[in-house]
């Protein structure tokens, strides 16, 4: 199944001011169960998590289903019909923590189609919190995953070809230390699409269930014609996705190196920890990453959701036209647009 999932969500889905939500949210001393995704996009990730959640179910069963169902859906960002990288493979990277701090983490896996399952089996079956590569592949096989074909979708397919047309990738000693580039964030994919729009769209759901533990999850095909073996914050703990069931969760999108720098979804737990709304967490988090370099800032995106056990839920981006979907009573998906630091 092809979509265009920005247009389409936007359609089905009712856009309310960010202030309105929380204030409803803000009513009730524990709002639960509920389930928050980064894009508009996670309406597909709230409608499967959703109905687990509304018949008593773990937050980490909903947040697992919400990733295999936006890993099924062919889109830019996540699963195998995902852009590849710059030598044309689909590399996927997914984590998933639950309300005991077990965690579990896939990285440069190729051919499986649903990562987020190979990260839960690590976690569940062996000792170990993170493989990459073709270790992780291994471990998928061995443990009943199938090998998927290498062939691109017929989207990812069309990006790569247009994208191979003007990539000028040339080796470069110590390359990696190049922080700008004229075209975008550093010289190892481009920060926005042919149509403009953002090189990212990964998927980090939170769910909040009705017994009132927290699980997270966040799955990606990281960005686009990306430098091969690169990963982004998507699978790291701390960085992509963190959950403390004693304060909330938060999960990242965006440029993963900007997130990595700054622990970034620990930071906004911490933040939450410390008696910040999760709105006012992620905008410190946010600011953090801004403070370096308010200059380069202006060049890349990265947005922050969070809940915490209270079931309030909040965002903040660096820059505008990021937006999130909120999954609570009633089941309906609300589209909520992020506030940001840049206008
Ligand atoms: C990454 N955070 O790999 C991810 C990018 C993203 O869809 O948001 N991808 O850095």
């Amino acid at each position: 199944m092809k979509s265009n999932r920005r247009s389409f969500l936007r359609l089905s889905a009712i856009a309310l001011p960010f202030s309105r939500v929380n204030t409803l949210f803000a009513k009730n001393a524990v709002n639960k169960p509920l389930v928050i995704s980064t894009w508009d996009s996670g309406q597909i990730a709230n409608g499967a998590a959703w109905p687990l959640l509304e018949k008593g179910g773990t937050a980490l069963d909903a947040v697992e289903q919400a990733a295999i169902a936006i890993e099924n859906d062919i889109n830019c960002c996540v699963g195998l019909g995902g852009n590849p990288d710059r030598d044309g493979y689909v590399t996927l990277d997914a984590c998933l923590m639950d309300d005991k701090a077990n965690c579990g983490s896939v990285a440069f896996l190729e051919r499986i189609k649903h990562p987020i399952s190979v990260a839960r089996k690590l976690m569940e079956t062996t000792p170990h919190v993170f493989l990459a590569g073709v270790g992780a592949q291994q471990f998928a096989l061995a443990n009943g995953f199938k090998l998927e074909s290498a062939k691109l979708s017929p989207d990812a397919e069309k990006a790569y070809k247009e994208w191979l047309k003007k990539a000028e990738y040339k080796p470069v000693i110590n390359i990696e230390h190049q922080q700008s580039h004229p075209k975008g964030h550093g010289p190892f994919a481009p920060e926005r699409l042919e149509d403009g729009s953002f090189n990212h769209d990964t998927m980090g759901t939170l769910a909040l269930d009705a017994q009132g533990n927290l699980s997270g999850m966040c799955t990606t095909s990281g960005m686009g014609f990306k430098m091969r073996g690169r990963v982004g914050d998507s699978p790291i703990i701390g960085a992509g996705l963190f959950v403390d069931n004693e304060i909330g969760a938060a999960t990242s999108s965006g440029q993963g190196e900007e997130v990595i720098r700054v622990c970034g979804t620990h930071l906004v737990v911490e933040f939450m920890r410390s008696g910040l709304s999760p709105e006012e967490a992620c905008k410190k988090a946010v600011e953090r990453i801004v403070k370096p370099n308010p200059e380069r800032a202006k060049t890349f995106q990265v947005g922050f959701i969070a809940v915490n056990k209270q079931g309030q839920v909040g965002a903040y981006s660096v820059q505008p036209g990021f937006n999130y979907t909120v999954t609570e009573k009633g089941g309906k998906g609300v589209v909520i647009n992020a506030k940001s630091h840049f206008a």
